[in-house]
């Protein structure tokens, strides 16, 4: 009996599959078009003018319109899908198994039902466009080849600017079946081209198959197999076996001191400085999102970004605060712009600096003119707060030379950061692995306008890996400390606050965070002394002055240093005490966790005791 796939495989797209000799690759791709049901099928290799096909789709579909500088195109997403959709992304679960508060998990069994249902016909009367890509590298250990299905040109465009090509690399899986899928239909548009059904937004994630299905959504990340979705895989793999698949950015930077650069995992709760941190002036950029992180012969922690490419904030991107971005997205080249204002072909964004923003235009709501509000009667702004620019890291100037480099870089460094006003000093060096691992356990962020819901409300996000755990949290702890274990060279940890508030003001300027960084990064070597307080190691005053002479050629007060570096002995101890609420429900935590929460807690008791003071100035350790 022919079935549909026969029949839109046939010629060219099914000899391509053949190609792979990988009969498990086509089993897959066969199957989902017999589900989906579209018109027409192209399998896309890593042939130039295949992706060019590609490119040019997506805007004769009508799901990118060019703008005035050569290469820049615009998308919107639908009015309701600008964001990553917590509530209807769910890890799909064999019976009898949990996950940890605040996971969202379905039934598999029950989940599989519902999603294949959705699916089932999703793509009718549109182009299935079938990729290949690389999840990190290609040719490196540390890869995974990633297969993609869907009916969005943008999609598979986004890939191709974000992602390595993998068609070559799948022919080097040797029928193995170890390769993630992901299946997307944006399912029914409307007029504007943008996802109709989104009540019936579904991201399932099948950990045991190593699939994932994603419908009636455009949004990044909601719709990329493989940004967040392949994320939650990769932890998934990763727990399993002994490495770490991390929300984290790569970053190398330059000693101001010796000529050598040094590089730092990063990471950082969404909209907290990570793209800057990433971009640091002076620093060369690896990647700003997501890594791999193995041990090497060595024992060093070596990591790989497994993206090409940036999937950007652009709120606030300004020629003051991110000058090789702004200029990366004012001169020509391959770029995708989403959400947005659209006048004349030109794009406007919130916080763009010294500009005239235009009256009218086209937004993510369509038509769009000062003062429009929706059918809630919320005013609507010019173009979204996640609103995002998609680029090529190689396109910047700072885009480090190692960045493709298969063996990855040797972290010897990780930063965890968050978005907290009145707790951590703004750069604090972890006392022991395990220490750092804690940090990054505690990471709490507080929301923002970007966010729905109340502004400042704290919400921990372990790693900001929270969003994508699909293991026990506990377990993914517990991993952490394992693999540290295992290194010789085990990187020093450091949290960073680039937020806090003094009197209701923020105690530093955007730039200054180059300071902590480069303070950082002497540590690694020692090169500094520092202050052991029982929450980590503080700079001393002198070198951090010094820095900001070296850097800025400014003078940084011993008031200044002060209120930065005093230990709010109080606000850790409220801090310690939310975190044993969080944890302590947490089946399987590491015995570690709790030592270093417990060791901090008597220390900062009984400094407490002696000096009866709820914040203490870095004076007292010295
Ligand atoms: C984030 O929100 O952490 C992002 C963008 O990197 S998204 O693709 O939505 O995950
Ligand atoms: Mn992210």
């Amino acid at each position: 009996m022919h079935e549909l796939a026969d029949k839109l495989l046939e010629g060219a797209n099914i000899s391509k599959l053949k190609a792979l000799n990988n009969p498990k690759v086509v089993a897959q791709v066969r199957r989902f078009i017999n589900l989906c049901k579209p018109a027409k099928v192209t399998v896309v290799t890593d042939s130039r003018d295949e992706i060019e096909y590609v490119r040019h789709l997506s805007q004769a579909n009508g799901e990118e319109r060019k703008l005035c500088f050569e290469g820049h195109t615009i998308h919107f997403d639908g009015y309701y899908d600008q964001a990553r959709d917590k509530e209807h992304t769910a890890v799909l679960l064999p019976k009898h198994q949990k996950l940890s508060r605040g996971i969202i998990s379905i039934e598999r069994e029950t989940g599989l039902n519902e999603v294949l249902k959705l699916l089932d016909g999703a793509m009718k009367g549109k182009e299935c466009l079938i990729r290949f890509f690389s999840l990190g590298p290609t040719g490196s250990r540390f890869s995974i080849c990633a297969l993609q299905l869907t009916d969005s040109a943008y999609v598979a465009h986004s890939e191709d600017l974000l992602y390595r090509r993998g068609y070559e690399q799948f022919k080097k899986l040797n029928r193995s079946d170890r390769f993630f899928t992901f299946i997307h239909s944006a399912g029914q548009l409307s007029d504007r081209n943008t996802s109709k059904n989104v009540n019936a937004r579904r991201i399932y994630i099948d950990v045991i198959d190593g699939k994932v299905y994603s419908v009636n959504n455009q949004y990044a990340g909601n719709s990329l197999g493989l940004k967040k979705l392949a994320l939650r895989l990769a932890i998934y793999r990763s727990n399993q076996e002994d490495w770490l698949a991390e929300h984290m950015l790569l970053v190398g930077i330059k000693s101001l001191k010796k000529d050598r650069i040094t590089y730092f995992a990063g990471a950082f709760p969404s909209g907290c400085g990570k793209t800057s941190t990433a971009m640091i002036p002076g620093g060369s950029i690896v990647g700003d999102d997501i890594a791999y992180i193995k041990l090497d012969k060595d024992g060093n922690a070596r990591g790989v970004n497994i993206e090409s490419g940036i999937f950007g904030i652009i709120k606030d991107v300004n020629p003051t605060d991110d000058p090789l971005i702004y200029n990366a997205l004012t001169t020509p080249r391959e770029l995708i712009f989403s959400n947005v204002l659209i006048s004349k072909g030109i794009p406007y964004w919130q916080g763009m600096g010294d500009v005239i923003i235009p009256k009218k235009g086209i937004n993510f709501s369509g038509e769009w003119e000062r003062g429009k509000k929706d059918i809630e009667g919320n005013k609507i702004p010019l173009a979204h707060s996640n609103a995002r620019y998609t680029l090529r890291i190689e396109e910047l100037e700072n885009a480090d030379s190692k960045m493709n480099d298969p063996e990855g870089v040797i972290i010897k460094g990780i930063f965890y950061g968050g978005r907290d006003s009145d707790t951590n000093v703004p750069i604090c060096e972890a006392l022991s692995w395990e220490h750092g691992v804690y940090m990054g356990a505690t990471i709490e962020s507080e929301t923002t306008f970007a966010t729905i819901g109340k502004e400042g409300v704290l919400k921990s996000s372990p790693m900001a890996n929270m969003d994508f755990m699909v293991v026990p949290l506990g377990r993914y702890i517990g991993n952490h400390i394992e693999f540290g274990r295992r290194l010789k060279n085990c990187p020093k940890v450091f949290t960073t606050n680039y937020f806090l508030k003094h009197k209701g003001r923020f105690t530093n300027r955007i730039p200054d965070k180059k300071v902590w960084i480069i303070w950082a990064e002497s540590r690694v070597y020692r090169e500094y002394e520092a202050l052991r307080t029982p929450v980590g190691y503080i700079p001393k005053y002198e070198d951090i002055k010094q820095l900001f002479k070296q850097i800025f050629n400014k003078h940084y007060s011993w008031e200044d240093y002060e209120i930065q570096f005093s230990i709010r002995v109080d606000k850790y101890l409220k801090k310690i005490s939310r975190m044993e609420n969080t944890f302590r429900s947490e089946s399987d935590m590491p015995k570690e966790f709790w030592q270093v929460l417990n060791k901090q807690k008597t220390e900062l008791e009984s400094i407490r005791r002696k000096t009866r003071k709820p914040v203490l100035s870095p004076t007292h350790f010295i």
